[in-house]
């Protein structure tokens, strides 16, 4: 099992923390996703190491963009 921590920009609502979660979620291996609403934090978990730009993607597909990892 793997966890990569990155942060997210632009989110304000619970609303965005279910879209961000919902594109990382589909993520190809990813079996858990946590949202940080206050301070931006992703932390997703995956059976092997996540691709970061499979992540950078879906958060981009959610209307939003990784500020830092
Ligand atoms: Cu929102």
């Amino acid at each position: 099992m793997s966890t990569a921590t990155y942060t997210v920009s632009g989110m304000t609502c619970a609303h965005c923390v279910s879209a961000v979660t919902e594109e990382v979620t589909a993520v190809p291996g990813v079996t858990d996703v946590q949202v940080d609403l206050e301070t931006g934090a992703l932390t997703v978990t995956s059976d092997t190491p996540v691709d970061d730009e499979a992540v950078a993607a879906a958060v981009d597909e959610a209307g939003y963009a990784l500020a830092g990892r």
